[in-house]
């Protein structure tokens, strides 16, 4: 957007607990599924949201113009997060809130509107290691360093 004044940046909680979880018997085997990808798909209600905050920009400032972007965009969404004090750099390498931890979804949208900034949040994690102590195959490294070759992921 090449009149792109200001970026305004959402964060999403999600589900961290299940209210009723299923035992693990042997008759009745159960997997695990990381709480990320619970429920619907977060693009889809990210940008749902996103879309909804737009139309009502574009109500009161017919003008306004939108570039909505989650996780699949051309920006970071961590950095834009981070830059305007939704969270700051986890040790997990994800942004930490200080409502709901890392467990939050991110998005975004340029505007040719003119915001004023807000500020980037205050890290708390301070000396606090858990995160990279308890990482179950030990990917978390020096904080803040995610070694691909050991996350789950692959
Ligand atoms: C590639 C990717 C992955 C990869 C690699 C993850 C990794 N740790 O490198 C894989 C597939 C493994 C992955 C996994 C997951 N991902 Co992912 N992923 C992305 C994606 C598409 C790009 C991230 C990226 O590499 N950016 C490029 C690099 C250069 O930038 P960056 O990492 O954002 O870092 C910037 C700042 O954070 C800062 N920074 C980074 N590290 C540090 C360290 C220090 C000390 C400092 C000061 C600054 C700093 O500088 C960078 C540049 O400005 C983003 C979406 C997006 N478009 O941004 C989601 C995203 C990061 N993922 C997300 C999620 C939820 C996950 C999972 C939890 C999903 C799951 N199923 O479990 C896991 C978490 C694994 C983990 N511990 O990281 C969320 C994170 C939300 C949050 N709270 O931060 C994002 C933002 C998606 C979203 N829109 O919500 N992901």
């Amino acid at each position: 957007m090449e009149d792109a004044e200001s970026i305004i940046s959402i964060a999403l909680a999600y589900p961290a607990k299940m209210e009723e979880r299923p035992a693990n018997t042997k008759e009745n085997r159960r997997g695990a599924f990381c709480r990320a990808s619970w429920g619907t798909d977060y693009h889809l209600v990210l940008r749902d949201k996103l879309q909804k905050l737009a139309d009502f920009l574009i109500a009161k400032v017919p003008e306004a113009k939108a570039k909505i972007m989650v996780d699949t965009g051309e920006l970071s969404d961590r950095a834009v997060a981070e830059r305007a004090g939704i969270g700051w750099p986890g040790k997990n390498t994800n942004v930490i809130t200080k409502e709901f931890g890392s467990y939050v979804y991110l998005g975004e949208m340029i505007t040719n509107l003119p915001f004023p900034p807000d500020k980037p949040a205050v890290d708390l994690c301070g000396d606090c290691n858990l995160c990279v102590d308890h990482c179950p195959t030990g990917a978390l490294v020096q904080g803040g360093q995610l070694n691909s070759h050991k996350c789950c992921f692959f």
